[in-house]
């Protein structure tokens, strides 16, 4: 089975209960849809994350989020300007403080590599159906776009929201659309999947391509 969870944002206990609860086999895979890292004040634990994706290994693919890309800008940066000895105002949110904490200056640099390495869109076909994964919003694989419009989607949101890529099923996080359950629009070719993990009130939500199976961890 093929699964797709939301933004997860450093709520690594939520995630491991989803982890508990699909109990993925060797031929399953995890697709993550990007913002692994930044918030979840309550309980902040991006460290843990980071050693659950590790641990997954083929089993799990990310895609990378705009909060994902500010923390591998951010660590290239500091260290960069470590060895400079210029000083860099501090990360605006939590990760790199805790991160930094725990794992060492050249782990905190192959992180950022890591995380620099993670794509901005998937392709896939199952089944017959031809899937785009993307974090905020999906482009026609022939059309590249820059990569913000990935990231944090365009002004014209609503029209993608709307009408999805012709001839595929589009499925992103970033926007809790949905407003804590999984979106999807008329059409049937848009899943919007953050569901506010990150949030004191947000949810982790996670769909099963195969079956549309939708998964909640409180
Ligand atoms: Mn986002």
């Amino acid at each position: 089975m093929n699964y797709v969870v939301g933004d997860i944002h450093n709520d690594n206990k939520k995630f491991n209960k989803l982890l508990e609860l699909i109990n993925l086999s060797e031929q399953d895979t995890l697709y993550i849809l990007g913002d692994v890292f930044d918030r979840a004040d309550y309980a902040p634990d991006p460290v843990g994350v980071y050693f659950n994706i590790l641990k997954l290994g083929a089993r799990c693919q990310v895609l990378r989020g705009n909060h994902d890309t500010w923390l591998a800008d951010y660590i290239l940066d500091y260290y960069d300007r470590l060895e400079k000895k210029k000083k860099l105002l501090p990360y605006t949110y939590n990760s790199f403080e805790l991160m930094s904490q725990r794992l060492t200056p050249v782990d905190m640099q192959n992180l950022a590599k890591y995380i620099m390495s993670w794509p901005l869109q998937i392709e896939l076909n199952i089944a017959g159906t031809k899937y785009l994964l993307a974090h905020a919003q999906t482009s026609l694989p022939s059309e590249t776009k820059p990569d913000d419009y990935y990231l944090m989607g365009t002004a014209d949101s609503d029209m993608f929201l709307a009408d999805g890529i012709d001839g595929y099923v589009s499925i992103c996080g970033h926007d809790n659309v949905g407003g804590g359950h999984i979106w999807k629009n008329a059409l049937d070719n848009v899943y919007m999947c953050d569901c506010g993990c990150g949030f004191a009130s947000g949810k982790l939500g996670c769909l099963c391509l195969e079956t549309r199976e939708e998964f909640y961890i409180n």
